[in-house]
Order: structure tokens, then C-alpha cells, then sequence
């Protein structure tokens, strides 16, 4: 439980920055999904938590400023999972932090990639956020050591180690899940491709974005980054791409091209929830 924070006094008088090491820090938890929360009980638990999903911590001056983006379609049971857990988790961390939720509006195929190129395009309208989480709406953290903050110099890899593949990394360039980037490691990579429509190998794709823009994966602890994921079939409309080989072997000669610099969509409605900011996107149909 978090204590009450005074408000901040003197708005003019700058804060001490947090602890490198926040004291509200639990470590290992314990993730169920056997009820699902109410959005109204979320709230009730994070009275701090401001119109859109945002929060600041009131006492000291925060050490990431962290948006965290959902690609979403049809799966409000588990944003329920995740906003309840997440919430908290964040706001042990001491994080300023807002949740965009990205929901691809229309039946035509699931594309998780440029949902996550119109969040980050979207979230940076906002604020100058220092991180980008880029996150699956069924993982939830299960140790909140894993600081939702980015590393400096390299694009992280943050689910490492997820109970669906024995609470290890399933390959070594393996990028799927939950990453994190500054919004410099993000644009020096051209973002993520928005040409793989359906399930698979987008985040492949991402990974040899990292090698081909000149830098490396970071990750975390295995034994930090462990994460619960809610057990679910493929959604309908998310069927395998049976184009993802070809395209990954043309990675090398499209990431320049497409991504970042090439992202067309249209924002249908952007609604401040009180749990987070929902932009609703028309992102085209797969051709
Ligand atoms: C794996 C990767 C994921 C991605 C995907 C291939 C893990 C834990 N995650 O996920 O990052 O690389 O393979 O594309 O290994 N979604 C919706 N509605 C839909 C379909 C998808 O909201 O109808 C979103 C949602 O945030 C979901 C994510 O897309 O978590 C990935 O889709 P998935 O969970 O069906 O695929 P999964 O678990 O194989
Ligand atoms: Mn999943």
C-alpha cells in the first residue's frame, strides 16, 4: 500500500529528485486472474491517478517520465487484468507515467506494429516522455524490481522471461512482449514496421531494426523479468501472416522506408478515461 503524499507546497520550489532506489518497492508478487477487477474497482485503489491514466509522484521529482503503450482490440478482460496490476506497480516505482491504449478500430486484420508506431507518434503530441514501454495488454510484471525506465544507450527487451515459455527467453534475438525505448533509440530504428498484418514476426522484424540502426538489445535479470501472461487462443482477425518469412528477409532493405517516416492513419477519437487514454485509430486494411 502506498503512503498518502502531502501535496506539493510551493509548485515553485523544485523537488529533490526520488531515491535511485524507490523504498516502496515489494519484489516478487503474486499475479491472478481469477477475478476480473471492475474498472471503478481500479479507480477506487488509485485515487492519484489523473484523468487519462496519468500520474506523478507528489513529493519528489521523478526519475523516468514512462508512456506506456497497449495495442488492443477485443480484449477488455485482460486490460482489466493489466491496469489493475499495473497502476500500483508503476506508482511504486516513483515514475511520472500515462497509458495509451490503441485500439484498432474496424474488423480488417490486427496490426500490433503500427498500432505501437500511432501510439508513440500519438503519446509524444503529449508530453516529453523519456521512455516508450511498448506493451502486450495480457503481460503482467511479476516483480517490480523491473523498472519501467529505459536503458540509455540500447533498446530493451523487458519481458525476458514469461511463464507461456518456462520463465526464459524462447531465442536469443527473441523481441516480443513488452520493450522499451527512449523516443531517440525509437526514431534512430525508423520505429516499427507497419507492413506486417496478422500474427508473427513483426517482432522479429524490430529486433534486426536494433542490429541494422547499429545497437544492441538490453534486457534485464531473467530472474527480474518475469511475467504472467493470461492464457488465450489467437484472436479472430489475428490469424498468422503467411507473408511474415518473406518479409523478414526484406527487413534489411525496407526498415528505412518503412516505419516512422512512411506511418499513415487516422485518429477516429482520442477519450481521456480515468484509467487511461484511449485513442481509437483507423490504420487502413491489409492490401
Ligand atoms: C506474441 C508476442 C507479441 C507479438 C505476437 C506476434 C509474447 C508474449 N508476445 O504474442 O508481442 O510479437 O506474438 O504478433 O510472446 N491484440 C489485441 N487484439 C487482438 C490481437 C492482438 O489486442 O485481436 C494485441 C494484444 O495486446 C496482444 C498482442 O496484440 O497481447 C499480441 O497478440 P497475441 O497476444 O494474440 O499474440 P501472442 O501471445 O502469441
Ligand atoms: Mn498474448
Amino acid at each position: 500500500l502506498l503512503p498518502r503524499e502531502p501535496f506539493r507546497s510551493d509548485p515553485a520550489q523544485p523537488l529533490p529528485y526520488c531515491p535511485e532506489r524507490s523504498p516502496y518497492l515489494i519484489g516478487p508478487l503474486t499475479v491472478s486472474f481469477s477475478r476480473v477487477p471492475t474498472l471503478e474497482q481500479i479507480q477506487a485503489k488509485n485515487p492519484a491517478v489523473s484523468e487519462g491514466g496519468r500520474y506523478q509522484p507528489s513529493t519528489c521529482e521523478p526519475r523516468s517520465r514512462t508512456a506506456i503503450i497497449i495495442p488492443h482490440r477485443n480484449r477488455e478482460t485482460h486490460l482489466g487484468h493489466l491496469l489493475y496490476y499495473l497502476h500500483p506497480f508503476l506508482q511504486r516505482q516513483q515514475l511520472q507515467y500515462g497509458i495509451y491504449v490503441v485500439h484498432q478500430a474496424g474488423n480488417s486484420t490486427f496490426n500490433r506494429a503500427k498500432l505501437l508506431n500511432v501510439g508513440v507518434k500519438e503519446a509524444l503530441k503529449d508530453e516529453e516522455w523519456d521512455c516508450l514501454f511498448l506493451h502486450d495488454v495480457d503481460l503482467i510484471p511479476e516483480n517490480d524490481h523491473n523498472l519501467y525506465t529505459c536503458d540509455p544507450w540500447n533498446p530493451k527487451h523487458v519481458s525476458v522471461a514469461m511463464n507461456k515459455f518456462g520463465y526464459s527467453l524462447p531465442y536469443p534475438q527473441y523481441f516480443g512482449g513488452v520493450s522499451a525505448l527512449t523516443p531517440d533509440q525509437y526514431m534512430k530504428i525508423n520505429g516499427f514496421p507497419n507492413e506486417y498484418w496478422g500474427w508473427g514476426g513483426e517482432d522479429d522484424d524490430i529486433a534486426t531494426r536494433v542490429r541494422l540502426a547499429g545497437m544492441k538489445i538490453a534486457r534485464p535479470p531473467i530472474s527480474i523479468g518475469h511475467y504472467k501472461m493470461v492464457k488465450h487462443k489467437g484472436d479472430k482477425g489475428n490469424e498468422e501472416n503467411p507473408h511474415r518469412f518473406d518479409l523478414l528477409i526484406r527487413t534489411q532493405r525496407m526498415w528505412t522506408q518503412d516505419g516512422m517516416n512512411s506511418l499513415t492513419y487516422t485518429l477516429l477519437a482520442k477519450h481521456l478515461h480515468p484509467l487511461y487514454t484511449n485513442l481509437t485509430v483507423d490504420i487502413g486494411t491489409d492490401p
